[in-house]
């Protein structure tokens, strides 16, 4: 193929780091070029296993995956991240925050880290972060793990297509287990107490603990374990990443099935914005979304209405 990003994406799959940052700008950006990457690269997918890191702000999550990046390259396998920016629009403090306590890995050929900001992506990002994965999976990366405050429906859907998902909490946040958003806690694989340091640690292991003790485990179902750590020092880490490798050797019969889920999220997301797409530059004529809005807005129309209106005009 003599498309302009054909030579990107040979160089994505050799795993050029300055191909991976480009290739991920144009993802990022949501242009053509990025949809055509990802057509080209999809079929050398699939290999990469996805750990999805997830929990409150400040819980150590980058510090944790950091550690968890020095454990993994010890068994040789390479390694890459992507820190979902939760906060800041413009990107600052947290991303320069991330590549300072990513520091370890900075001369390390075997680690690829990428910070992505969600300006931008409204509603999309989970598709945007998917797609990096995959980019990160074409590259040969053999694990690849997602950073994202577990904050709202984007996030759980992010964590959602990893093929684990680790919540971290800390110490005195038995009110937290609580406030964490239900969604979050139904989608852990593995708990993480992390700054176990800190006072409470076994109290906050004890509340994830009766909090699951509510929920009934079919037999040789997987029951999350709760484990303690403490990122700074790397103690408990080692164990961390064991759970994982339990959790993968414990799912490898259903990860396909996991897999197909996430594929049939993606195609449904797709295939619905495709279609708002069509209907927004294709269906409706100049400011007419608007004057339904306007109309629905004054009870003149209810929005069932509108769509079957439009759907007919759009099949
Ligand atoms: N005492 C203690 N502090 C920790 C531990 N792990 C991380 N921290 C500190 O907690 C702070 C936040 O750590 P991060 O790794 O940036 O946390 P994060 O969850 O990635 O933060 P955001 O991405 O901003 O949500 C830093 O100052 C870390 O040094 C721990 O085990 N014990
Ligand atoms: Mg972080």
């Amino acid at each position: 193929m003599s498309t302009p990003t054909s030579g990107l994406s040979q160089r994505v799959l050799d795993g050029d780091p300055r191909a991976l940052a480009r290739a991920i700008s144009l993802i990022e950006d949501e242009t053509a070029a990025g949809t055509e990457l990802i057509r080209q690269i999809f079929p050398r997918t699939g290999r990469a296993y996805l750990i999805g890191m997830t929990g409150a702000p400040g819980s150590g999550k980058s510090t944790l995956v950091d550690r968890l990046t020095t454990e993994i390259r010890k068994t040789s396998r390479t390694v890459g991240i992507v820190a979902v920016d939760p906060t800041s629009p413009f990107s600052g403090g947290a991303i320069l925050g991330d590549r300072v306590r990513m520091q370890a890995h900075a001369g390390d050929a075997g680690v690829f880290i990428r910070s992505m900001a969600t300006r931008g992506h409204l509603g999309g990002l989970a598709r945007a972060t998917s797609e990096v994965a995959l980019v990160l999976d074409a590259a040969g990366k053999d694990v690849v793990i997602i950073e994202t405050v577990g904050v709202g429906q984007d996030e759980v859907d992010i964590v959602r297509m990893a093929d684990v998902s680790v919540v971290t909490l800390v110490p005195g946040a038995g009110d937290e287990v609580q406030a964490l958003k239900a969604g979050i806690m139904e989608i852990a694989d593995i708990f993480v107490v992390n700054k176990a340091d800190r006072e409470g640690a076994d109290r906050t292991v004890a509340s994830i603990e009766a909090n699951l003790s509510l929920q009934t485990f079919a037999p040789g179902e997987w029951r999350p374990p709760t484990l303690k750590t403490e990122a700074t020092t790397g103690r408990g880490v080692p164990e961390l990443l064991e759970a994982i490798e339990r959790f993968r050797a414990h799912t490898t019969g259903a990860q396909s099935a996991r897999r197909r889920q996430r594929a049939e999220y993606r195609l449904r997301e797709l295939l619905a914005r495709r279609f708002i797409q069509h209907v927004e530059q294709r269906v409706l004529g100049a400011g007419e979304l608007d004057r339904i809005l306007d109309r629905i807005a004054a009870k003149e129309l209810d929005p069932y209405t509108a769509v079957d209106e439009i759907m007919k005009r759009a099949i």
